[in-house]
């Protein structure tokens, strides 16, 4: 169990999270809000409590590594990692303008703490596997940790790589799907519903865990019980609200790409106190 004093931080850095990742779309006018505040806690989890990270060295050979496979929720990446110190706060209002260091969809070669491009949705799970086959090979005792979204689930190559990192027995690999139940047209279940998702991770060969999204609790413990698996892949399906925390979005299935400007997200922040 997470000490209540980190509990407590973590909720605290989760909300710092959330309030920058409305002003950096805010600021900028339009973006992914929807499926980037729903991983927030997610984010908050991995950044402050379970990656070995260095800020001051993101390329650091020894440090986990993160696929944020659904690259669009990039900006809510992008303001842990300016929370954490990649780069200053200030660049948040660069997001996907002319030079930035911060495009909309994750770019390795732009940003640092970035450590695979996404955006072209269901490439990202083989990426992780490959980082993760990767590091074995060069004895590195490190975790990739991967993000999916659900209605990425649809596209076929997630299954190959879920076939692969069975047959390699890829335990360092940890992915979490972001089951928010909504994508970019509608809910997930009218278009290509996912069924029972756990049963088909555990067919392919995962140890396989469902849990609340925004309990980081239960999140920190799925983390834990994933790591004590040794020759098995890890996927933990997180129940998640797309739009969490901004009631201007929440839940909406208009949220995926919306347009709103500061106004908003500064009324926004101010409700989350
Ligand atoms: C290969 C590919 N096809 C289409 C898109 C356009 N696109 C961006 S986000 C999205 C919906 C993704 O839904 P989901 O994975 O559920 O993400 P979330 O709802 O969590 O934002 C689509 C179709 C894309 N980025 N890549």
């Amino acid at each position: 169990m997470l000490p209540s004093a980190s509990l407590i931080h973590l909720q605290d850095f989760a909300k710092e999270i959330r309030k920058k990742t409305l002003y950096t779309i805010g600021n900028l006018g339009v973006g992914h809000i929807g499926g980037a505040l729903s991983i927030v806690e997610l984010l908050a989890l991995l950044y402050e409590q379970e990656m070995h990270v260095d800020a001051k060295n993101p390329n650091w050979e020894d440090r986990d590594l993160l696929v944020l496979s659904k690259g669009h929720a990039g900006p809510a990446l992008y303001a842990t990692l300016a929370l954490k110190g990649f780069f200053p706060l200030s660049e948040l209002d660069t997001l996907n303008q002319g030079g930035t260091n911060l495009p909309s969809h994750c770019d390795r070669t732009k940003t640092p703490g970035i450590d695979m491009s996404t955006g072209s949705l269901g490439q990202g799970l083989s990426s992780a596997c490959g980082l993760a086959l990767a590091k074995r090979l060069d004895h590195k005792n490190v975790y990739v940790y991967a993000v999916i979204g659900d209605g990425e689930s649809q596209e076929g190559q997630n299954w190959e790589a879920a076939m692969f990192a069975s047959q390699y027995k890829l335990d360092h690999l940890i992915a979490f799907t972001d089951y928010n139940k909504m994508q970019i047209d509608g809910n997930t279940e009218d278009i290509m519903g996912l069924g029972d998702i756990v049963g088909k991770w555990e067919t392919f060969g995962w140890f396989t865990q469902r849990i609340d999204g925004h309990d980081l609790e239960a999140m920190h413990q799925a983390v834990e019980n994933a790591k004590a698996q040794q020759g098995k892949p890890s996927m933990i399906i997180l129940d998640t609200i797309k739009g969490k925390g901004a009631a201007f979005c929440e839940g909406k299935v208009t949220n995926h790409n919306m347009n709103f400007d500061l106004t908003i997200a500064n009324e926004a922040i101010a409700q989350l106190g």
